[in-house]
């Protein structure tokens, strides 16, 4: 297996957090690098307690957090970057049906699909659903690539993502990475992953004004790659 190194960003996660470490399959993960976001609670110790490499980011913003923890590798740069939220909605026992496809060369970009996996009943609210779908249809009408979700848990080639030169710092990095990875010709791949309710408190899909939030900074982000386009 390639080197491998996950990112996790972290925001008031001290519950979930140790769970989502617990699972990550160790024999497939060479790094774990938690990106602390101006947690509030105890996010960075628990981290370390874990063993995991703890890199601090106070400004909120779940883009700035990843760009945060590429920033990170950038000393040691790994084969392939495995992101995932802290939350324990998403199954880390479940990477290495995400990084199979980069090590054996078949994709550069491998999305986990809620879509097509199992979800638990309560795990994704409907607007969130058919906000992910509306956003997934733009993109494939605007930019011809059919996407079935936006999921957090995501795989990619670090040398093919640093060709992305990724800068959103908000809750339009994952769409962002999703239509650039379109424009500059990844091999794209989805896989079916398991999806259920976060542990500790929503902060986004949970409250009406953090969905609005992310709906319309998605959108903001559909818009300004069909600017740059020209
Ligand atoms: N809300 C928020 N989350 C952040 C931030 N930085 C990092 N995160 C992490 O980003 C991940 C996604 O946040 P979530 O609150 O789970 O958002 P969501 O999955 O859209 O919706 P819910 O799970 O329903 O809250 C979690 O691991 C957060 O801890 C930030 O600035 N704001
Ligand atoms: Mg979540």
């Amino acid at each position: 297996m390639s080197k491998v190194a996950v990112i996790i960003p972290a925001r008031d996660e001290e519950k979930a957090l140790p769970l989502v470490l617990r699972d990550l399959p160790p024999n497939v993960i060479d790094r774990v690098i938690v990106v602390d976001n101006g947690s509030r609670d105890r996010t960075a110790a628990v981290a370390r307690a874990a063993g995991a490499e703890v890199v601090s980011e106070p400004r909120p913003g779940y883009g700035r957090a990843c760009l945060k923890g590429l920033a990170h590798l950038r000393a040691q740069p790994p084969e392939i970057v495995l992101f995932l939220d802290a939350d324990h909605s998403d199954y880390p026992e479940e990477a290495s049906l995400l990084l199979g496809p980069i090590d054996h060369d078949a994709a550069d970009f491998v999305l986990g699909s809620r879509a097509l996996g199992r979800r638990e009943k309560g795990a994704m609210p409907g607007h969130a659903r058919y906000g992910n779908r509306l956003i997934c249809l733009l993109i494939r009408i605007l930019f011809g690539h059919r996407y079935t979700d936006l999921g957090p848990m995501r795989a990619i080639r670090y040398s093919r993502l640093l060709e992305l030169e990724m800068r959103d710092i908000g809750y339009g990095w994952t769409v962002e990475m999703q239509i650039k990875a379109v424009r500059n010709r990844l091999r794209i791949r989805e896989v079916p992953v398991s999806y259920r309710r976060r542990v500790g408190k929503s902060k986004v899909s949970g409250t009406i004004s953090g969905s609005l939030g992310a709906g319309f900074k998605m959108l903001w982000v559909i818009a300004r790659s069909l600017l740059l386009s020209g």
